[in-house]
């Protein structure tokens, strides 16, 4: 039954009848809801002395898993991966949670797995958008270096991929700086033994910070001995207006030769944050 496409109506009409096998009619076109290959592109729009991404968790589901709420305690999950970028406690959650189809944690393009400013991270996957668990798109990445900062759609439903007849929607939206989160799992000493991607060489270090997630307040101030005096990061401040981390696009090959629908138009305002 899988000819190829290149085999004309006429000839695979009478193969498949042939075969004994009940055909649907045949109708024009690619049915919108076959599977269809989606890329994910997570580009880090720091500027040039920035923040950096660690490599992006992204999963699709039908709408139920959630990855935080603010306001709420973190899972183990999120604050593995909002203190060290490890992305397997939060992979496990969306393998078991029921509501999960594809998941990956994407790495950068080029040079090391965490995103540089300006640096992309792309992965295309395969999606038959007629399932309900590859209907929603959720991402989770740490933004490094910090002690616990971390950016995610708290909303579940905030990036709907596919329609309920399968066809495709996509997404593409910008996460600002104010959308960074602060897990709350580890207090912001901003010290190199206790802080990611600043000095520290084992997970799980820094004093706990038995508190609820929230909005994160931002570096300490220059002058304080923190990650905006160290040269590499000092255009790390995230939290002054108009800084944005990061822009993801999810996209489908339009079939008529040009890349994809995110390569045109601009983004849309932030879409990323929310409970
Ligand atoms: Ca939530
Ligand atoms: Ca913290």
């Amino acid at each position: 039954m899988h000819l190829t496409l290149a085999v004309s109506g006429g000839v695979l009409a009478a193969t498949v009848l042939a075969t004994g096998l009940s055909a649907r009619p045949a109708h024009h076109g690619v049915r919108p809801s076959s599977p269809v290959e989606v890329t994910v592109v997570i580009e880090n729009l720091a500027p040039a002395g920035g923040t950096f991404l660690t490599p992006v968790w992204v999963g699709f589901h039908d709408g139920g898993f959630d990855t935080y709420d603010g306001g709420a305690p973190a899972s183990l999950g999120l604050e593995a991966l909002a203190e060290d970028g490890n992305t397997g406690p939060l992979s496990d959650l969306f393998m078991m949670s029921g509501h999960g189809g594809e998941q990956a944690t994407i790495f950068s393009d080029t040079g090391i797995p965490p995103l540089a400013p300006g640096e992309t991270a792309t992965m295309t996957f395969v999606l038959d958008g007629r399932e309900a668990l590859n209907r929603y798109f959720s991402y989770a990445s740490m933004v490094i270096p910090s002690n616990d900062a971390f950016i995610a759609n708290g909303d579940p439903m905030a990036h709907r991929i596919f329609d309920y007849k399968g066809r495709f929607i996509g997404a593409d939206f910008i996460v600002a700086g104010w959308d960074v989160n602060d897990a709350a799992t580890e207090l912001n000493d901003e010290a190199p033994e206790n802080t990611a991607f600043f000095g520290q060489m084992m997970p799980n270090t820094g004093q706990d910070e038995s508190a609820r997630i929230h909005e994160h307040a931002g570096y300490k101030v220059p002058g304080a001995g923190g990650i905006l005096d160290d040269g590499m990061f000092a255009e790390g401040d995230f939290v002054q207006p108009g800084y944005d981390v990061a822009r993801i696009t999810v996209t489908i090959d339009d079939g008529g030769g040009s890349s994809s629908s995110g390569s045109s138009g601009s983004s849309g305002s932030s879409g990323s944050s929310g409970s």
